[in-house]
């Protein structure tokens, strides 16, 4: 809580252009707290870099990341849109909870076994510590809840340890956070291997539907999305490719699975690719719209930058005053 709201936090890596995993996983649903809650949503850039970035691109990628957020219905007069990098707390904390955070817990995360199998050359000391960082993001604002995807949830939890550990020991510092995903679109999977989750850093462009892919872009990848030899969409144990399209038309639409399965009856699977991307493409369309005008104005994202990193800092240094108190330090 601050100020008498609950607070909602999330972040997303400028590692790549976001995809529709990112979107219905997690941006979409951003905004349904900007009214009841104190809103915090960050662009984690200093987790971006325990993977090589190329400069130029990496900021870039931040900037239109936070053009996104306000593009996708964040408005920056109601939360705090901000670059992580930007308030120094972060960093700052996180090397605190580094000292209450487990090298057996770190050693059990899905994420850094993942990533360090896909960068076997590069498997540095942030891949590993990158959920204190995390933790630390989470921490600094008593977050209540953080909206997310299913594959954060594993990292979300071990913030939940790292919190409930320190305040057996200095009662009250932190609160508790809980992870919050969706009903349909939690974890949204690569449309050429459906087995694996749809990542914005895969190499195979036609695994991925990106925000930002033009409509024509949109229908070939959804007509060329890996399926079965069935002819019928209905949602089946074994049928990857055709849960995995359910799962985006149900999120886009709201609709059940059964009213999807009902629409489509006795129509193939051409049919129903189209209309998912049809419909896909027809809801990404004002979001690229809004974000082109946006990034027509840099001077304009740039204040809303400054102006978000000004209020998270205020809120971010409270709380770190207060710990670096319990814990002893001189401040
Ligand atoms: P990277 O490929 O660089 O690891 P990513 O695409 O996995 O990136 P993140 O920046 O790690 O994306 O995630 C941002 C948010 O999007 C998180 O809340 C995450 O859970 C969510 N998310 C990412 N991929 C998916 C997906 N395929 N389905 C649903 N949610 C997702
Ligand atoms: N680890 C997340 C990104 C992330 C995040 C956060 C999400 C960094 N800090 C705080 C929620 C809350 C990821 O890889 N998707």
């Amino acid at each position: 809580m601050l100020n008498d709201r609950k607070v909602s936090f999330s972040g997303i890596q400028p590692s790549g252009n976001l995809t529709i995993g990112n979107y219905l996983g997690a941006l979409k649903n951003f905004p349904y707290y900007t009214e009841n809650y104190k809103c915090f949503y960050c662009v984690v850039d200093m987790h971006a870099i325990t993977v090589r970035q190329v400069p130029a691109e990496l900021r870039r990628r931040t900037s239109e990341t936070l053009a996104l957020y306000i593009a996708c219905g964040l408005d920056p007069d109601k939360n705090t849109l901000y670059v992580q990098s930007h308030v120094p707390a972060h960093a700052e904390l996180a090397w605190i909870l580094n000292c209450f955070t487990m090298f057996g817990e770190l050693s059990r995360m899905t994420q850094f076994k993942d990533k360090s199998a896909r960068h076997a050359d590069n498997i540095n000391a942030g891949l590993f510590t990158y959920p204190a960082l995390m933790a630390a993001d989470i921490l600094l604002y008593q977050t209540d809840v953080v909206p997310i995807g299913a594959d954060q949830k594993q990292h979300v939890e071990l913030t939940r340890n790292i919190a409930e550990r320190i305040n057996q020991i200095y009662p009250d510092l932190f609160t508790v956070p809980e992870p919050i995903m969706p009903q349909a679109g939690a974890k949204i999977m690569s449309l050429a291997d459906p087995t694996k989750k749809m990542s914005k850093s895969d190499e195979n462009e036609n695994a991925v539907v990106r925000i930002l892919d033009d409509r024509d872009t949109i229908i070939r990848k959804f007509r060329r999305a890996v399926t079965d030899s069935d002819t019928c969409v209905r949602f089946a144990e074994g049928k990857d490719g055709i849960n995995n399209l359910m799962t985006i038309y149900a999120a886009f639409t709201g609709k059940s699975m059964e009213e999807i399965e009902r629409e489509f009856e006795g129509r193939g699977y051409g049919d129903f690719k189209l209309a998912v991307g049809e419909t896909c493409a027809d809801q990404l369309a004002p979001v690229q719209a809004e974000f082109k005008k946006l990034c027509a104005d840099k001077a304009y994202l740039e204040a809303q930058m400054k102006k978000g990193a000004d209020e998270a800092a205020y809120y971010a240094r409270k709380t770190l005053s207060k710990v670096k108190k319990k814990l002893g330090f001189i401040i």
